[in-house]
């Protein structure tokens, strides 16, 4: 399958470092110590990501202005695209929302216009340059506030990413639930576990992939978001850890909260998909059990 994704955004917040980092194996640490050229034409490439083709458009942050006016470049970038992936940093956003708010809002009405029926993606990045103690909370005030800035007919998803060696698995995760959109097999088993959890109260559902990166999370409508970020954080350690933790404790403390949690390989089912996971403020280990146990049947 081919997945084609357009990166747009101001100069400077980082598109083609992500670029080099996870699509070409560049090191991080040694692209924040020379950072690379401005980029000044548009770039196309193809790469494999997942189970994926890639091909991936990165575009000039200095000509992003014309680009906004420009048809024949809205065509360029923009034509048959899976999605367009905005990109834009925390230090821009605290100085200057309006800006950005403004070019979101004209990325979605060209996409509109032109009827390219790509699906708009924020990508909020260097979140490593916020000094906060509690960052999931804070991060999810933003995430509040930017789709009401915008007020748009829809909202739209976002990621927080950073290429922070302590933060990388943000940025895949955020790239493999883009790319997991446009896949037939992530879409199914998402509509089932959506099925599921609709009626429950304050739990999610995370599938990683062999990778271990998330490429499905969904919640019941209450599920407080603002642990969100210490959870992927605590998940990140559990499934990288080299005795899965999760397989042993049931319980996940999180920012004062208690959750119950459940685990289990689906690889067998389909090897696009690793582990899925339930965590549940409400639900215990039984109820969350016999979830997975429905889940597994119906793959079966
Ligand atoms: N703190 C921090 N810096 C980052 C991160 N990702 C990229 N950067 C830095 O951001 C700067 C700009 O990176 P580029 O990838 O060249 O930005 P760009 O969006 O491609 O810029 P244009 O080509 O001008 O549009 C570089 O100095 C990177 O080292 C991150 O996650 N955190
Ligand atoms: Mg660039």
């Amino acid at each position: 399958m081919t997945t084609k994704i357009t990166f747009v955004g101001m100069p400077e917040v980082g598109k083609t470092t992500i670029k080099k980092v996870i699509f070409e194996g560049e090191d991080p640490n040694k692209l924040v110590l020379f950072p690379l050229e401005a980029s000044v034409r548009i770039d196309y490439s193809v790469h494999e990501f997942m189970d994926s083709k890639i091909v991936l458009i990165d575009t000039p942050g200095q000509s992003l202005s014309d680009l906004l006016k420009d048809e024949e470049k809205q065509r360029k970038s923009f034509e048959n695209a899976n999605a367009i992936i905005y990109i834009f940093d925390y230090p821009t956003y605290i100085e200057n929302s309006e800006d950005i708010i403004n070019d979101i809002r004209s990325i979605y009405n060209i996409n509109k216009k032109h009827e390219f029926g790509a699906k708009i993606i924020l990508f909020l990045h260097k979140v490593d340059l916020i000094i906060a103690k509690k960052i999931g909370f804070k991060l999810a005030i933003v995430k509040k506030q930017i789709n009401k800035l915008l007020s748009l007919p829809e909202e739209l998803s976002i990621h927080f990413t950073s290429l922070h060696p302590n933060l990388i698995y943000t940025i895949y995760n955020a790239l493999s639930d883009t790319v997991g959109t446009f896949s037939e097999e992530i879409s199914n088993l998402k509509d089932l576990i959506k099925k599921l959890i609709k009626n429950l109260s304050k739990t999610i559902s995370l599938v990683s992939n062999k990778e271990d990166n998330l490429i499905i999370q969904l919640m019941s409508d209450d599920f407080d978001t603002s642990i969100l970020f210490s959870l992927y954080e605590k998940i990140y350690k559990l499934s990288s850890s080299p005795d899965d933790l999760l397989s042993k404790s049931n319980l996940i403390i999180l920012d004062s909260k208690i959750l119950h949690a459940v685990s289990a390989n689906i690889s067998v089912f389909n090897a696009n998909f690793k582990n899925i996971t339930f965590l549940s403020e409400t639900l215990e280990r039984n109820e969350l059990d016999h979830l997975i146990g429905e889940i597994k049947e119906i793959l079966n």
